[in-house]
């Protein structure tokens, strides 16, 4: 191991992040054009499935060459539904280095072609992110977070916005998949959320949400039962830009924080009492 606990072998594990995010979301971007046949209608879940598990298995085999021992947390080696995310958190989040991935963030958008999807990978050292990467391939647009380095847009550092209020704000949700508790949970802060702001936006990607707010193009984001790949790497990109992520209560971010709630930091006060009072 070299001198700088960053590098293995001369490569920094921001480098092997960026490598893993831009090649994983190139070869998604190539793979688009076949959903656009006439059996996606009917095979729809297994063909994203082949591209997600794909996209997966790239970074996977990417990172194990760099690090062979090093542990992996991707969306698609764990089973569904909330209990196996929160466990296998519960389970590997404490694992000396852990790469958390999400392959393809915003795998209904890629269905339908409606271009806001991303490639979300985060490095944590025991428990801690320390390096995030989020590549938007619709874009060519590669938002990169180093802890206690900052974080940068085409190596712009990125700042989140000013504005100072509600009121001023442009926020932005996802709709729950879940729709027995999440799902009106979600609605019923948006519904309290909307009169109070400028704009709420809903564009299908958790990640490149949280990318956004780190950017200063949004003011703030919630959802409700989001998992670790959909968040770690943007939530260090909005610390390292300046803004604050906590759980809706208040908690500081970690790994096992599901109910997020994101912002430029002036606002977050008013935010988390407006999504308390909903
Ligand atoms: P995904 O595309 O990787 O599934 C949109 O609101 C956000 O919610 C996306 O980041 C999406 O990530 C995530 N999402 C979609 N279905 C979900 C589910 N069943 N549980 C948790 N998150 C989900
Ligand atoms: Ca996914």
């Amino acid at each position: 191991m070299s001198d700088n606990p960053n590098t293995i072998g001369g490569k920094s594990f921001t480098a092997v992040a960026i490598n893993c995010a831009s090649k994983a979301g190139e070869w998604i971007k190539s793979r688009i054009g076949q959903f656009a046949a006439p059996d996606l209608k009917f095979s729809k879940h297994d063909l994203v499935t082949e591209v997600d598990k794909g996209s997966e298995r790239l970074i996977r085999n990417l990172v194990a060459t760099h690090y062979p021992t090093h542990s992996f947390l991707g969306e698609e080696g764990v089973e569904p539904g909330p209990e196996a995310s929160a466990q296998s958190i519960a389970k590997m989040g404490g694992s000396e280095y852990l790469w958390i991935v999400d392959p393809v963030d915003g795998t209904t958008n890629y269905v339908h072609g409606f271009p806001f999807y991303s490639v979300s990978i985060a490095l944590a050292y025991r428990g801690e992110v320390i390096v995030g990467v989020i590549y938007d391939p619709s874009r060519d647009e590669l938002f990169v977070a180093e802890k206690g380095k900052g974080a940068y847009v085409h190596g712009k550092r990125m700042q989140v916005s000013a504005e100072p209020a509600l009121a001023q704000s442009l926020l932005a949700t996802g709709f729950p998949a879940e729709h027995l508790s999440a799902l009106p949970r979600n609605l019923k802060q948006t519904l309290a959320l909307a009169p109070q702001v400028r704009n709420i936006r809903s564009s299908g990607s958790a990640a490149l949400h949280m990318a956004y707010v780190a950017a200063g193009r949004l003011t703030g984001f919630w959802e409700v039962g989001l998992n670790a790949w959909d968040l770690a790497a943007g939530a260090l990109m909005i610390a390292e830009s300046g803004g604050i992520v906590t759980d809706q209560n208040g908690h500081p971010y970690s790994l096992g924080v599901r109910d997020i709630a994101a912002s430029n930091g002036l606002i977050h006060d008013e935010f988390l009492k407006a999504l308390a009072d909903a």
